[in-house]
């Protein structure tokens, strides 16, 4: 590493709060799925900003609508109506099937964002009594990083030390039936479940647990809210990750990808009235909606579409999972994924992840680990077969060769 990249990282140690344990890389570049650091070193991104760049680094359409913008109006508050955002609820809306729109900037604002409505939901037409409103959330959840959402973590590492915390949450295990039928209560308002656990290592539900889960919202009059911030917009190899379980949200959560990792975009997308329960005033964001955001977002959810990331996420993913099933490696314990969102869990015994993802690092690839033992693996969804393979000798070559 050269003295540049290294006053660069000490720099950040000395003034930069230590919330962050990077890996020893300094990048300066990005194109597609690769990136490059201030050494000239080029890396296959593993990551994609976990799944904020699903349409690959720096988009050249992307970067012509956001220039574009920036040089007519960048933000005008929601005092005054612009001429972006009524075409990026248009856009969104019938990409995603929706009917209202709630647009916000980071995923943990459309969280917030969804919580506060339903909650209002509840009160003015459920009627639930005031302050008993109960939102049933899952065990290993992440939903981000605020003291409302932290409140109903169960990673004692995002909790420990942010006390007190807001009441008003249940907490059930993640694919167990049984444990969310019984949580219902007549002040449930509303379920908040990631459609595939991303934080928790990639962590698919059993055949039908959604679809079950659909059923008993409907019958209990419970809005389902299903986190699609890191699944959605193709990263599964389906728009949304609800098509592969066969059910629609009561509300949707979207960001991340969704303006191609150029700038803070999220939105919270409903399909009943849910957002019809907020009135002026009563919610709001200085950036929410604006101009530059939505222009931007306009360009990255074009391209998604236009380009058939989503199909060749699907693709794709099938072909580097299945590649990574073949590798006879003694640390890996298990492998899973939809489309390219993909983990590799490996034996405790093996060390831990962090010095499989440093060795990937030293043959070209940049990936993170995730909860000690698991190595998560999710490129651009522009990724061709060739990269495919490429990668896939390289995981071949660390996973054997680092075997115990
Ligand atoms: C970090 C991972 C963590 C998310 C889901 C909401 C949000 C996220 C399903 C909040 C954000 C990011 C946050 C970032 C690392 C990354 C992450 F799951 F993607 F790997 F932490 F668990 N819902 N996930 O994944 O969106 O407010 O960040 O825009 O906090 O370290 P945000």
């Amino acid at each position: 590493m050269t003295d540049l990249a290294t006053d660069l990282i000490s720099t950040e140690m000395r003034l930069g709060a230590h919330n962050y344990k990077p890996l020893n890389v300094v990048l300066n570049r990005g194109e597609g799925i690769w990136v490059w650091d201030v050494d000239g070193n080029r890396y296959m991104d593993g990551l994609s900003a976990y799944s904020a760049v699903n349409q690959g680094h720096c988009h050249p359409k992307i970067i012509a609508a956001m220039v574009e913008q920036a040089g007519k109006l960048t933000l005008t508050s929601r005092a005054f109506h612009n001429d972006q955002l009524a075409l990026f609820y248009e856009e969104i809306a019938g990409l995603t099937g929706s009917h209202k729109v709630l647009p916000m900037n980071s995923g943990a604002e459309a969280v917030e964002s969804a919580v506060k409505a339903v909650r209002k939901w509840g009160y003015e037409v459920k009627g639930v009594p005031d302050g008993q409103a109960e939102i049933i959330v899952c065990r290993n959840n992440f939903h981000g990083r605020t003291l409302g959402i932290v409140g109903f973590s169960t990673d004692p590492v995002a909790r420990s030390g942010f006390g007190p915390f807001a009441p008003g949450f249940r907490v059930v295990p993640f694919g167990d039936i049984a444990a969310f039928e019984a949580a219902i209560t007549e002040n449930t308002v509303g379920f908040l479940a990631e459609p595939i656990q991303g934080e928790a290592g990639v962590i698919i539900p059993p055949e039908g647990y959604f679809a079950r889960v659909r059923e008993l919202c409907t019958e209990n009059n419970v809005t389902l809210i299903l986190d699609e911030i890191q699944t959605g917009l193709g990263r599964t190899g389906k728009l949304l990750a609800e098509e592969h379980e066969g059910v629609e949200a009561d509300v949707t959560l979207v960001g991340k990808a969704l303006a191609g990792g150029f700038y803070p975009v999220s939105a919270v997308l409903s399909n009943t009235e849910v957002l019809g329960v907020l009135k002026p005033g009563e919610h709001g964001s200085t950036f929410g909606g604006n101009p530059l955001g939505c222009a931007v977002a306009r360009a990255a959810m074009k391209v998604l579409v236009e380009e058939g990331m989503v199909e060749n996420s699907a693709e794709q993913g099938a072909y580097f999972k299945a590649g990574l099933e073949d590798i006879r490696a003694n640390a890996v314990k298990e492998i899973r994924g939809r489309g390219l969102m993909i983990a590799v869990e490996l034996d405790p015994a093996a060390g831990g992840a962090r010095r499989y993802c440093e060795a990937l690092r030293d043959k070209g690839i940049l990936c993170k680990d995730t909860h000690e033992h698991s190595i998560r693996i999710a490129p651009p969804l522009v990724i061709g077969r060739d990269d495919v393979d490429w990668a896939l000798e390289r995981f071949d070559t660390v996973l054997t060769s680092l075997d115990g």
